[in-house]
């Protein structure tokens, strides 16, 4: 028998190995949550009934305004929610069409470099796709530009950006930017198929921001897929690091259909994930870490999407030189063990790569760990 105290170095590959198991044995068990799901009284008999199952909930009762919060403009947005040939899914449109052609590509984590010029113009587009997270798993995902998340938008302070979303989709979507200070009525406001919706906006703070759909309900636009990073760098540079960014989420998702798995609002609103992951595929830096030089300084601009999970950020073996709570560079706390970023929150880890190793970097709520939010960072 190996000695798990005294062999760290041999052990880390175990340790990755056994990791790795650990995911892949999440992975093997797609039928957990969805049992659990179906033990719940008020769950429905299948995906395609109305919001809650039953037909009083189509015309709209009492009990539909307790669970189904409405924006100003929802009367568009709740359609998907009443009915329909999907019910209560994210399987509309094109989003289970060409599953199996959907090949699975890593999410790259690198902080991207800022745009020249102090504006950033991006157009993007709001639409239903097929997206595989797993080798096994194609889920139906509502996306901004066809990826959960959406692309990773970088920033500074007192630079603009200049925004403009065209929904492609059959249903109404939106943008909310964390980043941003505007008239939410007029900036984030629901756009049908075809239509399109600009804004500018200037960011005032530094920091980790995340980026989501709007349209009500809101819980079901995130756990679909639309959500994101902005990530506002500070005018005075931090110091000098490897960057990288991380937005946790969760899937909730109904058992596999045409080979696509749909997002499944009941589940969303019971909070008990089939998967939790960086970047939008479960365990993906296990099967392919990431790489740093020994000396380096890591900065993780970590996201938590949610919709309803904190992420408690922990790096095994390391500590955190500096966790910035917010607007970096101010804000400072030193030599922290874990944090946690609230749902709808962000943060800025920076770490000190002194030693050479395989450095698991995770949620140590672990429950949710296990679930495919963790990843490798190695020192080489
Ligand atoms: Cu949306």
């Amino acid at each position: 028998m190996t000695d798990h105290i005294s062999v760290p170095l041999s052990e880390l590959h175990d340790r990755r190995r056994f990791l790795a198991r650990a995911s892949a044995l999440t992975l093997a068990i797609p039928g957990v949550g969805a049992a659990l799901t179906a033990c719940s009284p008020s769950a429905p008999p299948s995906h395609t009934d109305t919001a809650h199952g039953t037909p009083q909930a189509a015309t709209g009762g009492a009990a539909q305004g307790v669970n189904q919060p409405h924006n100003s403009d929802s009367r568009l947005d709740s359609a998907v929610l009443k009915g329909g040939p999907h019910g209560h899914t994210s399987a509309t449109g094109t989003a289970t069409q060409g599953a199996q052609s959907t090949t699975f590509h890593r999410f790259a984590p690198e902080l991207p470099p800022l745009a020249p010029g102090g504006l950033l113009r991006l157009h993007w587009h709001a639409r239903e796709a097929p997206v595989r997270i797993a080798d096994d798993t194609v889920v139906a995902a509502w996306t901004f530009e066809g990826d959960v998340p959406g692309p990773i938008v970088h920033t500074r302070v007192g630079d603009t950006v200049e925004f403009t979303l065209t929904n492609d989709a059959v249903i109404p979507h939106s943008m909310d930017f964390h980043a941003a200070q505007i008239n939410p009525q007029v900036a984030f406001r629901s756009v049908a198929k075809g239509q399109s919706v600009t804004f500018r906006f200037t960011p005032k703070y530094a920091g980790a921001f995340m980026y989501h759909c709007g349209t009500a309900p809101v819980l079901m636009h995130i756990g679909s897929g639309m959500f994101g990073a902005i990530i506002v760098s500070p005018r005075e540079p931090l110091p000098a690091a490897r960057e990288f960014v991380l937005v946790q989420n969760e899937f909730y998702l109904a058992d596999a259909a045409n080979g696509t798995r749909a997002s499944d609002y009941q589940k969303m609103l019971n909070t008990l994930p089939d998967f939790v992951s960086f970047n939008g595929r479960p365990s993906q830096y296990v099967k392919e870490p990431i790489h740093v030089k020994r000396g380096d300084r890591v900065r993780f601009w970590v996201v938590s999407a949610g919709p309803s999970h904190p992420c408690n950020f922990h790096v095994v073996g390391e500590q955190f030189d500096t966790v910035y709570l917010g607007a970096p560079p101010g804000t400072p706390l030193r030599g922290v063990q874990t944090f946690s970023v609230p749902p709808g929150g962000g943060m800025v880890f920076d770490l000190v790569c002194d030693v050479a190793g395989e450095f698991p970097f995770v949620n140590h709520g672990f429950g949710h760990g296990q679930k495919g939010a963790i990843g490798i960072l190695i020192v080489e």
